[in-house]
């Protein structure tokens, strides 16, 4: 039987386990990234497992997302990543360098390797023909130091793309058609790989839109083939000799399949307050826009940015928008500035932000009250823009720059713009904000700043666990919820006690106080709990105000596999209507809890209505094991005395 090009590259990093699907496998990890956000605690966790030197291929460090310096907190916080990097032998993204997915794209990806990051839209390497996917700063640091990575075996699903764009469609929509159909909670356990004769008219940076917002379906990750279009970027960025050819084999098997034909493909949109909720723009057309932002990992690709110089050429803003512009990378906005393309919009009135996440994770241009905003980046979730009440629409560069001449919602088709942009045959390389990590690390002095407090670690399971209902949550509670980030808290992200006295707030604002008043508890949610980002953060809150277990109905995941690595129960209920049963402040006991693990199956007893729930722990044998020694790092910890 023919091997798909994910089963392919997992069997040439296979380190343990079958390539059964839904069975656990560990896997060795060639390249790792971390982002400043996670980075502080992924180096706090890579220091405390002892190692000198990272153990990979190659490992960087980026400096993308806590770029705002309103105080001391992040630049502090960058100088101890800089100062570890050099130390341990990790490669070091310098503020101004660009957001780590693009600039990995452009100068690291590697064909046929596999990568983890500390972000969840890791996958965008997928891209290149890479393996890669979102972790928790804990796996990344495990990963540094040449420890194997673990997930399920997936299942793959073939998405088979015919024919070719219409102007004014591109990558943007053929994820969002995908989104459509799966929905955010419909790629767990899965592996979206795409394939076909579409594939020949797009290029790497537009596959890299679509791969990554796979992260949007919870898959495991996405994955292009490595074909001609692959050597001609590589070409282009001076890396002919990384190029190996990648492809399924004619016979490979799939699970499921979706057949997109471009040619019928048009420009769609996610509408408020999650990437799955998409209509097409036409539907949208005449709603009225306050806010335009382009940029983000998903679409700041040098292409992307110079389709919308070009729709912008010669127009004005819209006097009701602002039109907010972050190219992806030095390289890009190097190239923007040399061909005149930045004048095109500067011209425009757009106003020019850094090379870095900036709006998308909340770092500064958050939206009037109740405003509409257009944005060309991956993720909707309420409050994220910084503004609770705001609308926020996640469309193409295409739409969103007519938007922003028009003042309002358009459909892209119907504006004449020149948009046959050649790929560039070399891209302008000068790695001069890469710092290379010392020769010899033992010289390099890290520097740690006032605001980094020690993280909270988990103790052994006890045999009796109990607590009570601290609060009781809806379906596809986001990340952003449990661990909101934004301008103001972003900072704090090695400071997980300043952190917890925001943890579930958007959901209920007492839930810290109620958490310490009672020391500690349990969470009770819906399905995809934890769905979005990768931030251990919304598993080390709750850590450290006590939370012992989460009973859900399903779990994203990255936030199972950080719950675990923290010594947190994730619990998944047999029976969902059970969930119906619990209420907020119930008592709740789990007794014998070691041997319940250990069976998989874990019989909690609700004391406030005398009823028993039976709950899941679908876990592989070692994540038990993680789970009764009290996490991830005691675990290694324990193995190695
Ligand atoms: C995000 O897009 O939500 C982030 C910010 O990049 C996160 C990482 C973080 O919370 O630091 C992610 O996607 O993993
Ligand atoms: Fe940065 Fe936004 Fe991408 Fe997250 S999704 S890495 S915040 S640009």
């Amino acid at each position: 039987m023919g091997l798909t090009i994910t089963e392919k590259i997992i069997k040439n990093h296979l380190v343990s386990g079958e390539m059964v699907k839904g069975s656990e496998i560990a896997i060795k990890i060639d390249r790792t990234l971390t982002q400043d956000s996670t980075g502080t605690m992924a180096y706090l966790q890579f220091e405390a497992l002892g190692i000198d030197k990272v153990k990979t291929k190659q490992s960087v460090a980026y400096i993308d997302h806590n770029i705002l310096q309103t105080g001391p907190e992040n630049a502090d916080d960058h100088l101890y990543i800089q100062t570890v990097a050099k130390k341990h032998g990790i490669y070091f993204s310098r503020p101004g360098n660009g957001i780590c997915h693009q600039v990995n794209l452009e100068r690291f990806d590697v064909p046929g390797d596999t990568l983890i990051g500390s972000d969840s839209h890791t996958p965008t390497a997928g891209a290149m023909g890479m393996l890669a996917i979102g972790a928790g700063g804990l796996d990344v640091a495990v990963a540094m130091g040449g420890g194997e990575y673990y997930i399920n075996m997936p299942k793959v699903v073939k998405i088979n793309l015919t024919g070719t764009f219409n102007p004014m469609v591109s990558g943007k929509d053929i994820i969002l058609a995908v989104l459509k159909k799966f929905t955010v909670k419909g790629g767990v356990g899965k592996v979206f790989e795409y394939v076909g004769e579409g594939l020949k008219g797009i290029s790497v940076p537009e596959r890299a839109t679509i791969a990554n917002m796979g992260a949007e379906l919870g898959a495991t990750t996405s994955i292009f083939p490595s074909d001609e279009r692959t050597l001609e970027y590589l070409k282009a960025q001076g890396r002919e000799k990384d190029f190996i050819e990648l492809k399924p084999d004619e016979d490979a098997v799939y699970d499921e399949e979706m057949d997109i034909n471009l040619d019928e493909l048009v420009p769609l949109a996610a509408c408020p307050h999650s990437p799955d909720n998409v209509k097409s723009v036409k539907e949208l057309k005449g709603t009225k826009v306050n806010q335009v932002a382009i940029g983000s990992c998903t679409n700041s690709s040098y292409l992307d940015m110079m389709r919308v110089a070009n729709i912008l050429e010669g127009n004005t803003v819209a006097e009701n928008v602002s039109l907010v512009i972050s190219p992806g990378s030095k390289q890009v906005l190097n190239m923007l500035a040399e061909n005149g393309a930045l004048a095109k919009m500067i011209a425009a009135g757009a106003r020019i932000l850094e090379s870095a996440c900036g709006p998308c994770i909340g770092m500064g241009q958050s939206p009037a009250t109740n405003a509409i905003s257009l944005r060309t980046f991956n993720r909707n979730f309420e409050g994220r823009s910084g503004t609770k009440s705001a609308q926020i629409y996640i469309v193409s560069p295409e739409t969103a720059a007519v938007a922003a001449i028009k003042g309002y919602i358009e459909d892209p088709r119907v504006y004449e713009a020149d948009l046959d942009i050649e790929m560039p045959k070399s891209f302008s390389i000068n790695d001069n904000l890469i710092v290379p990590p010392a020769e010899n690390g033992e010289d390099v002095e890290i520097v740690r700043g006032p605001n980094i407090k020690p993280f909270p670690k988990a103790k052994p399971l006890c045999e009796k666990v109990e607590g009570k209902v601290l609060i009781k949550v809806v379906d596809n509670i986001t990340t952003d919820h449990i661990m909101p980030s934004n301008a103001k808290l972003l900072p704090y992200r090695s400071n997980i006690p300043h952190l917890a006295d925001y943890c579930l707030t958007p959901c209920d604002a007492e839930f810290p106080k109620r958490a310490k008043e009672n020391n500690g508890g349990i969470i009770v949610a819906g399905s995809n709990y934890g769905q979005g980002s990768s931030r251990e953060h919304a598993a080390l809150a709750p850590l450290y105000l006590g939370v012992k277990a989460v009973l859900a109905k399903s779990f994203a995941r990255i936030h199972m596999a950080n719950l675990i690595n923290n010594g947190i129960l994730p619990l998944v209920f047999e029976n969902e209507a059970d969930y119906n049963n619990i209420a907020e402040n119930d008592e709740l006991l789990i007794e014998n809890a070691i041997d319940q693990v250990k069976s998989g199956v874990v019989k909690v007893k609700n004391i406030t209505k005398n009823e028993e729930y039976k709950m899941l722990l679908n876990i592989s044998e070692l994540q038990k094991e993680i789970l009764i020694s009290g996490g991830r790092l005691n675990n290694i910890i324990k193995n190695r005395l």
